[in-house]
């Protein structure tokens, strides 16, 4: 796959594709869901792609944590005392676009487990 022109999100960070974005750091990008699932429903990516959070883990741990840091610094900007945040990995696990990002949805009350 070529990154830059097959990836959704890599298109928004090239901007070609438009985003409502929120946040952007050197590294990172969080931007609003295009199909919320909560009242709040943000993703934050790295700018660089990495196919989902077991392979940013495993190819650059520091930035892997970089994206958990920013997800909760911009839930901090948004006011969000709770939230939930998701990464989805693999087909099964519900993971539909192929560069990791994560979720922070708030809110609404969740459930637990998850469908
Ligand atoms: P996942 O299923 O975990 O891979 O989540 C992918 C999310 O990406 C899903 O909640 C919908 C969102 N999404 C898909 N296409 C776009 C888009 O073009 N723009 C934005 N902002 N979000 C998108």
């Amino acid at each position: 796959m070529n990154a830059t022109t097959d990836c959704l999100f890599c298109r928004i960070v090239a901007g070609d594709v438009p985003a409502d974005l929120v946040r952007a750091t050197d590294d990172t990008l969080a931007f609003r869901d295009v199909a919320p699932q909560a009242p709040t429903h943000v993703l934050v990516i790295p700018r660089e792609h990495h196919r989902d959070i077991a392979a940013l883990a495993s190819s650059d741990p520091a930035l892997a944590g970089r994206v958990i840091a920013d997800a909760t610094q911009m839930a901090a900007e948004l006011d969000l005392a709770e939230f939930r945040l998701v990464l989805n990995t693999g087909p099964s696990a519900g993971q539909s676009v192929f560069h990791v990002h994560a979720h922070v949805m708030a809110g609404r009350e969740f459930s637990w487990p998850p469908g």
